[in-house]
């Protein structure tokens, strides 16, 4: 069989498209990206929401040999896609434990802090809520502080962490973590305090797969 054609729908500054583009340049697959912004508000195009009625990146497109084409959203469960594609050094662990804490960590950042800070949530609290930008920051830094707190105390109650995060092999749980810690210094908040992810976060930015995935290095981010 041969390997699927890939093909991302991203923006420069998604939390949730890095996610993916790290998870397939660790996994060596190639993907052609295309960029939907964010800012313009290009996720509420009609052609766009045909792939994602959700109006989010990223979407991925999958084009296999027989002309099938396939459209996948969530970035987790099109990370577990790409696991399946190439199944050496799975970032879902094989083990049973370190598999539900790995999903767990994913989750928390993905499905408890990440859904608080995305614009869509922003353009209603300004709309509606009357908050203005200041004020945003402020939410967003409150969400993204607690969460990674939490997520940080959760970690140094584990002595067998390292099957699952911070350790040789990387997971979605590293994977998930890094991207808030990357997009939250785009925005200006810089997360201290918080040693297990700190390391955790300094060893993956050390890794091609993530340095090359950086949001400032891809195409559509302000230049300098
Ligand atoms: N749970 C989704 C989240 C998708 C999502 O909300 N993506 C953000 C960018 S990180 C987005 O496209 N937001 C558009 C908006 O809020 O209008 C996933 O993990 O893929």
């Amino acid at each position: 069989m041969t390997d699927p054609t890939l093909t991302l729908y991203s923006f420069w500054r998604s939390t949730a498209a890095y996610r993916v583009r790290v998870a397939a340049r660790l996994k060596h697959l190639a993907i052609d990206e295309r960029f939907i912004d964010l800012d313009a508000g290009e996720q509420h195009d009609d052609a766009f929401q045909r792939m994602n009625p959700m109006a989010a990146v990223p979407a991925l497109i999958v084009e296999s040999g027989d002309n099938a084409r396939q459209t996948l959203t969530e970035s987790l469960a099109i990370i577990e896609y790409l696991d399946t594609l190439v199944p050496e050094s799975p970032l879902v662990p094989e083990d049973p434990i370190a598999r539900a804490k790995a999903r767990a960590i994913a989750q928390t950042t993905a499905a408890d802090i990440h859904p608080l800070i995305v614009p869509r949530i922003g353009t209603y609290l300004k709309d509606n809520a009357g908050m203005d930008d200041d004020a945003w920051l402020a939410w967003r830094r409150h969400w993204i502080e607690t969460g990674l707190a939490g997520i940080e105390r959760q970690l140094a109650h584990d002595e067998a962490r390292q099957t699952y995060f911070g350790g040789e092999t990387i997971t979605i749980a590293d994977i998930c973590v890094t991207a808030i810690v990357v997009i939250a210094r785009v925005i200006g908040i810089r997360i201290d305090g918080l040693p297990i992810i700190e390391a955790a976060v300094t060893r993956c930015e050390s890794l091609t797969a993530f340095a090359d995935s950086a949001p400032m290095r891809q195409p559509g981010a302000p230049e300098g």
